[in-house]
């Protein structure tokens, strides 16, 4: 059965890979899983053919025969799952390699989400200033415990898992700001997950897409 996800016919992010289907990608990469790419345009995701499988009209979503999936770490479990790569085979390894998952999407992406939506929708309020700072302080603290658990090591718990892939993909979202770039080890880890050949042909595929929206 082929696997199909949704993504943006054409990404806010200009082709960067920061958008979510660029983890559920990446996940299919590694674990070897070929997939067909549904792309849609702001309109059609709120439309009800996409409502009917993402109550919230947002990509991405994942088919596969009978089963549909929303929710981009629900996916990359799923995935996990099916196929090798992402996850331990011994019970409590892979115990801790989804309690990174949650760390990644419950602990992390919050505050570093947050604060990319303060900076587009709240730039000309009078708080912005203040609330920017509010948000640059809680990302530092998560950074500095992130940062003092992975220490020396490659991957967050031993071999590198679906923790570590949406942890690096919610990282990715601070490049540049100085706030990763304050944690060498951090920003180390991140540039050695992109190093990944699964990395690179989903970055290049979500990449081309947007190539392709923008040509003519
Ligand atoms: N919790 C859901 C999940 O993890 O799957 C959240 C899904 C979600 O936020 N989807 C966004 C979406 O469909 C795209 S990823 N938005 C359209 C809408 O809500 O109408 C969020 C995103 C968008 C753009 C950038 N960017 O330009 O950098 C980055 C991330």
């Amino acid at each position: 059965m082929t696997v199909t996800i949704t993504a943006f016919e054409r990404s806010p992010d200009r082709g960067n890979g920061l958008a979510r289907d660029m983890r559920v990608r990446w996940a299919l990469e590694e674990a070897g899983q070929p997939y067909e790419v549904r792309l849609l345009s702001f309109k059609t995701m709120k439309e009800p053919a996409h409502l009917a499988i993402q109550p919230f009209g947002q990509i991405p979503t994942y088919e596969d025969g009978e089963l549909t999936l929303f929710e981009s770490g629900a996916i990359v479990l799923h995935v996990a799952e099916r196929g090798p790569g992402l996850l331990p085979d011994e019970a409590k390894a892979r115990a801790r390699a989804i309690m990174w998952m949650f760390a990644a999407l419950n602990t992390l992406e919050p505050p570093i989400f947050d604060r990319s939506l303060v900076r587009i929708l709240e730039r000309d309020k009078p708080w912005y200033e203040e609330r920017l700072s509010a948000l640059d302080e809680i990302i530092r603290k998560r950074l500095e415990g992130l940062s003092s658990h992975l220490g020396d090591a490659d991957w967050l718990d031993g071999a590198f898992s679906a923790g570590d892939l949406l942890m690096v993909t919610v990282l990715r979202r601070l490049q540049g700001l100085g706030l990763l770039e304050e944690r060498p080890n951090l920003a180390a880890y991140v540039a050695r997950a992109e190093a990944r050949p699964a990395y690179q042909r989903a970055f290049e595929a979500q990449r081309a897409v947007f190539a392709a929206s923008s040509a003519g």
